[in-house]
């Protein structure tokens, strides 16, 4: 039996030899239950998929032909040596899990939603060799473990965040990280947006936004930003990988960018220079002011346009350059223009301290775990995203000695990542109020994909396991186990790991 992992009552014999052999304790995040069989599957260059999802077979023969040299051809229904079934799931799994049975013969993984049996997809795709992810032809041969597991996630939102703001990350390269999470099963990918440094999103109707404002990054570079259409590729790519989008603005501070774009914007009427420092909490949008709205509506209205997924970011954090009672109105009028274009706020927690609609979800962030603010708006109803940064933060350095990343919210290894239960961390904020997780990537001191991964490699997987697997396998030496020999598959794939030594590395 999977380490950890719930047993099915008779699964195991009384003392000593267990009745089958163990599951090979190497997925992550681990699965609700999982009952080997003995057999051994073995992918042949006869191997066949049949999918009821056409794009959940085609991704999976992507993988598969590179690595395999098989030809793998992907029917659409039908019988395959792969099924892919959107029938016949255990109701148990919901809308985002699968049943996945491996025998001597054949693999049938069983789904409510197309999003199933992608997820189910991924659990196949670690039990097979590493070398499956090779780009290029690597030798066989091509084993799994046999057995049936039963999956589903403890929590609907599996997040994560990444700021292409301080600095500019360009559309490969954000399809680069959205391949790199959606392994984990996470679903939703957290675009910042906007900050002080840079607005990388164009806006017809606010053009220098983009042009001036997108015009640099932290430490003075080039910076950039996507063009609608780019924006809408990344949307799409993202799609394909069944991870939605979220795209953020922040205000009504970290709004450097977009103040320095239009002089019009300002409180004095006049606009300020790019920055391209690391300080926060000194730009403010100009509350007061009418044109604030209008200017927030048509950005709004064109990235509702762009965002086919429910949530709109708004920021909210660190406005300590606006009074309280300018942003309480300001996150109050923000979320009526967020509704009206049809969209479901987020918001960092701060944002507590307005009034919140009962559809706006808060994103916890902090270092505390009491907030009373959060706390009072849970109690009448606010859901949360659990992202307290001393836990969850990706940028926090492992240890004193890396170079990359920052150290305010502390150092955070894997057991540091790992260690907390997102349903019961906040006093006040029990598990029926966590709409799940994310791991925020904080990109100051961020500069090349290398320099992501390095940040997000090996604990966006500690963060992604807290958001799916049940809190009955939460387990820090399995898990090290898990996480290990997910190794050699990131040196095959070129991911840029931190090799923390809290782990043994395959
Ligand atoms: C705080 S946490 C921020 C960001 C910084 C980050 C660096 C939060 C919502 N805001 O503006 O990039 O710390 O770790």
């Amino acid at each position: 039996l999977w380490a950890g992992a719930v047993a099915p009552a008779g699964a195991v014999a009384s003392a000593g030899t267990p009745a089958v052999p163990a599951f090979p304790n190497v997925v992550v995040p681990a699965p609700v239950s999982a009952v080997a069989s003995g057999a051994t599957f073995t992918l042949g260059p006869a191997a066949t998929i049949a999918s009821d999802a056409a794009d959940v077979g085609t991704y999976l023969a992507g993988v598969l032909r590179p690595s395999t040299g098989y030809p793998v051809p992907v029917s659409t229904g039908g019988t395959g040596t792969i099924e892919l079934l959107l029938s016949g799931a255990p109701a148990s799994v919901g809308a985002q899990g699968y049943q996945l049975t491996i025998t001597a013969t054949d693999v049938v993984i069983r789904a409510n939603q197309a999003a199933g049996l992608f997820a189910g997809v991924q659990t196949l795709l670690q039990l097979l060799p590493p070398a499956v992810q090779s780009r290029t032809t690597a030798p066989g041969p091509w084993t799994a473990p046999g057995g049936t597991i039963v999956d589903y996630p403890r929590f609907a939102y599996r997040g994560a965040m990444l700021d292409v703001a301080r600095h500019f990350f360009t559309v490969a390269q954000v399809e680069r990280y959205i391949d790199e999470i959606a392994q984990y099963k996470i679903n939703y990918l957290h675009l910042h947006l906007s900050d002080d440094q840079g607005w990388r999103i164009a806006v017809t109707s606010w053009p220098r936004l983009a042009t001036y404002g997108g015009s640099t990054e932290v430490g003075g570079g080039p910076g950039g930003y996507y063009t609608q259409s780019d924006y809408s590729a990344i949307v799409a790519y993202a799609a394909s990988r069944y991870v939605t989008v979220i795209p953020e603005i922040d205000m009504p501070g970290h709004t450097n960018a977009a103040l320095a774009s239009y002089a019009s914007l300002n409180c004095n009427g006049v606009a300020p220079k790019l920055y391209t420092g690391t300080n926060v909490g000194f730009s403010s949008l100009c509350v007061p002011l009418e044109l604030t709205y209008t200017f927030i509506d048509q950005v709004i209205g064109e990235l509702a346009a762009l965002t086919p997924g429910p949530y709109l970011h708004i920021g909210g954090d660190e406005a300590s350059s606006t009074t309280a009672a300018d942003y309480a109105s300001f996150v109050n009028r923000v979320q009526q223009i967020v509704a009206a274009h049809g969209k479901t706020v987020l918001g960092w927690h701060d944002i507590a301290n307005a009034t919140l609609l009962p559809s706006t979800v808060a994103q916890f962030w902090d270092t505390t775990t009491t907030d009373p603010a959060l706390a009072s708006a849970v109690a009448s109803g606010t859901k949360v995203v659990m992202s307290p940064a001393n836990h969850a933060y990706l940028d926090m350095k492992y240890t004193k000695k890396i170079k990359l990343g920052q150290t305010w919210a502390g150092l955070i290894d894997v057991n540091t990542a790992y260690g907390w239960n997102p349903g019961a961390y906040v006093s006040g904020i029990g598990e029926p109020s966590v709409l799940g997780v994310e791991a925020p990537l904080w990109t100051e001191t961020l500069v090349t994909s290398a320099d992501i991964d390095y940040m997000a490699f090996p604990r966006l997987p500690a963060i992604a396991e807290l958001g799916w697997s049940p809190w009955s396998t939460h387990d820090v030496t399995a898990f090290h186990a898990r996480l290990g020999a997910q190794g050699p598959r990131w040196r095959i794939q070129g991911v840029n790991y931190y090799p923390s030594t809290q782990v043994t590395w395959p």
